[in-house]
């Protein structure tokens, strides 16, 4: 069948809106009818070609919502109507790394997705017969996508597709970070460097969490209201302040952070977040992804003192078990989404989606498919 998707050509191009030809699922896929998705960075990240990794044409978008609308043979765990989030880390819970208990990164179709194919090796997308490279497992840039089973988590019917696109990376990944990666306990001092679409949500999990203060840090003041409303109860302008950055943190937070969080993706704030925690038990989580090749670096006394340095990829959430809990979280009032949906746009239009991240006057643009 055809469908309407938004094509990264080449590198550095905007995208096009054409109509893509889309094969019906193979055994243990589903086809979804993307219903919103949301515009995250790794998106620009690889359609403007810094993405060493980047392939083209391709379909982007991997923060999407949607309705089954077609299974495969031998597909169980959803049923045509069904709504789902769709995942870019799956959760197969029968290779070594979901059996582990010890990490979400599922490996059971990761070495296919990271080539923008299907687990049997081919694409669902073509073009005049020509294949089209999937993204990130997701593609939700397309109006009728293909996933494995195991990369659809089913969420609630009553939750609206605009909102709930978001829990598909963003909200995930800064809320599962605080309660799944660091598991931040009652009381503890918070600190989270950038405070954007993953920076606010980390801020809103400490909230969860019962923390203590919660130290937000950005360069754009313009941030500071938008964190108190999540829960931030400091506010630091790194440029604002006289001298050291870290020496006014510890200061600040009385002898450092018992957890901090770096969501900007910058290697020398990485290092800042990890020596402004306690000396003895603080822990620092990178979540910001950092340009290739870039490398972090501090003194090996920093770690021999007791501080730890952590990483995560989507908050450390298990997709298929968490995902639809979070929904429920958000449904029952207890983490706000709508506020930080700061833009809508049709298809046509999500070429703008990338220059509204780029002026850094959005928090989330969401695409809704009509
Ligand atoms: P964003 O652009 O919305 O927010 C970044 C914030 O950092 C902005 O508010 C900006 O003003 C601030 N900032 C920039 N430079 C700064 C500096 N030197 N000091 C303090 N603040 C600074 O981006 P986002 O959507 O929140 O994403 C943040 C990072 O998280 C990106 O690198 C993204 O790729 C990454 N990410 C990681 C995962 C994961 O699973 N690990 C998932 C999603 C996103
Ligand atoms: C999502 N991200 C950034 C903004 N929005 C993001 C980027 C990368 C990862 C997670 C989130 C990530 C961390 C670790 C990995 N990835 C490797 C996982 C593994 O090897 O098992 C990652 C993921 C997917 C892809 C590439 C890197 C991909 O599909 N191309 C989860
Ligand atoms: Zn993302």
């Amino acid at each position: 069948m055809k469908t309407r998707a938004a094509v990264a050509f080449a590198a550095g191009e905007p995208l096009s809106i054409v109509d893509v030809d889309v094969q019906g699922p193979r055994p243990g896929e589903v086809m979804v009818e993307v219903r919103a998705t949301g515009v995250c960075h790794t998106d620009e990240f690889t359609r403007s070609g810094a993405d060493p990794e980047g392939l083209f044409p391709a379909i982007f978008g991997h923060e999407g919502a949607g309705v089954v609308v077609e299974v495969g043979a031998g597909v169980t765990s959803v049923v045509p109507g069904d709504h789902v989030i769709l995942l870019y880390t799956p959760e197969c819970r029968a290779c070594k790394s979901c059996l582990s208990r010890k990490t979400n990164l599922c490996t059971a179709i990761r070495a296919t997705q990271g080539k923008g194919l299907m687990p049997d090796g081919t694409s669902r997308f073509s073009i005049d017969g020509k294949p089209i490279h999937h993204y990130m497992g997701c593609s939700s840039f397309a109006h009728h996508t293909v996933l494995p089973e195991i990369a659809v988590a089913k969420v609630r019917k009553d939750a609206p597709f605009d909102k709930i696109c978001y829990i598909g990376c963003g909200v995930t990944t800064g809320i599962g970070a605080v309660l799944f990666t660091a598991d931040v306990e009652a009381g503890a001092n918070v600190v989270v460097f950038g405070l954007g679409g993953i920076g606010l949500n980390v801020i809103q999990g400490a909230r969860m969490a019962a923390a203590n203060m919660i130290v937000g840090v950005d360069i754009n003041p313009a941030r500071e209201a938008l964190g108190r409303r999540f829960g931030m109860t400091h506010f630091v302008d790194p440029r604002a302040i006289k001298g050291d950055l870290v020496a006014h943190l510890v200061e600040l937070t009385g002898g450092g952070a018992d957890y901090s969080f770096e969501c900007v993706g910058d290697v020398t704030l990485m290092r800042q977040a990890l020596e402004c925690c306690h000396r003895g038990w603080g822990q620092s989580i990178i979540i910001g992804v950092a340009g290739a090749g870039k490398e972090i670096s501090t003194r090996p006394f920093q770690l021999v003192t007791g501080r730890v340095w952590k990483g995560t990829a989507f908050g450390g959430a298990r997709g298929r078990t968490d995902v639809p809990k979070i929904v429920d979280w958000y449904m029952d009032g207890r983490i706000q989404i709508d506020e930080l949906i700061t833009h809508k746009l049709p298809l046509a239009r999500i070429n703008e989606a990338f220059d509204l991240m780029h002026a850094g006057t959005s928090i989330r643009t969401v695409i809704e498919f009509d």
